[in-house]
């Protein structure tokens, strides 16, 4: 994070707040002007960059998912949000999970998470939903931001060719990173743009059809389809861990029959971790 601190004396200022700010923004860190003396944005700093912190140690495994122990759901499954920079992730994601949508362009810094739950088969399917950005230059997203993805969102943006284009890429990618058996949906996002469409449907279409994937348009702006296509995608994902045979590096799915029971007789065998596919959190 840079801060740029005795911002209580504006009158003084030598550095403007967009210089510092596109600066930031090339460099991909966080920013903010703070005033010690002030006690302005002291507190916001330290809360964004410790948060932050927390997600990548969170991501990387070195501390458990405790974030989502006190809930309530049955199944909880990881999702990657994957695709280029600006076809509109994270507003597909804030939209799913908060019915939120900003027409600011806004680049993902590091990693961010949200979660859903839904109802499917009287069960309730949590979905933990991972956001990052796809800037080219950070292109080389650490493998554990797919470590214990079940699902993957590939989104292009139906205006702009190249994003499409690059959906190959990001396929292979995240293959290499896990295991056949996970769940995929391609998702052609900002719909309402149909005027300045470069891709067809049907091209769309064809494609995930041949790479066997789920594949929906929608738009993260109008609210169409969000909500449809990872309510799908985490249909589909239940539907898939319930068959079996599960993906190997996944634990086992847990049969649940009981909600109240309490989880320290469901966990007496090696239970499985949340942010790994399945789990029942019903402690509480
Ligand atoms: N018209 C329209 N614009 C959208 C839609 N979804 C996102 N946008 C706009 O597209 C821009 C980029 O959206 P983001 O959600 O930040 O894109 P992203 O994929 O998360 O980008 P990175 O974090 O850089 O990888 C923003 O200005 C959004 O307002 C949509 O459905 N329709
Ligand atoms: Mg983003």
């Amino acid at each position: 994070m840079l801060v740029g601190n005795k911002a209580d004396l504006g009158h003084l200022r030598a550095i403007t707040t967009d210089d510092a700010k596109a600066f930031a923004e090339r460099e991909n860190f966080f920013f903010m002007e703070a005033s010690a003396r002030d006690a302005l944005n002291v507190e916001n700093a330290f809360t964004q960059l410790l948060t932050q912190i927390y997600r990548k140690a969170l991501l990387e495994g070195e501390i458990a998912s405790s974030t989502f122990a006190d809930d309530d759901y049955d199944y909880m499954y990881k999702v990657v949000l994957i695709g280029d920079s600006g076809v509109g992730k994270s507003n597909l994601l804030s939209r799913f999970s908060k019915n939120e949508f900003s027409l600011e362009s806004k680049s993902t810094i590091g990693v961010e998470f949200a979660t859903r739950s839904i109802n499917v088969d009287d069960m309730i399917i949590k979905g933990q939903m991972w956001d990052t950005n796809g800037q080219e230059r950070y292109r080389a997203i650490p493998s554990s931001y797919y470590r214990g993805a079940v699902g993957a969102i590939i989104v292009y943006d139906i205006t702009r060719n190249v994003t499409y284009e690059n959906v190959e890429r990001w396929l292979k990618e995240f293959r290499a990173y896990t295991d056949p058996g996970i769940v995929v949906m391609l998702v052609g996002n900002k719909a309402d743009l149909g005027y300045l469409r470069a891709i067809t449907t049907n091209d769309a279409k064809a494609f995930a059809e041949r790479e066997n994937i789920l594949f929906m348009e929608a738009s993260a702006q109008d609210a169409l389809n969000v909500t449809h296509a990872f309510t799908e995608l985490l249909t589909q994902i239940h539907i898939k861990a319930q068959q079996g045979p599960y993906p190997r590096h996944l634990p086992t799915p847990m049969k649940t029959t009981n909600r109240k029971e309490s989880c320290a007789t469901c966990t007496s065998s090696s239970p499985p971790q949340p942010e790994r596919g399945q789990s029942r959190r019903r402690d509480k």
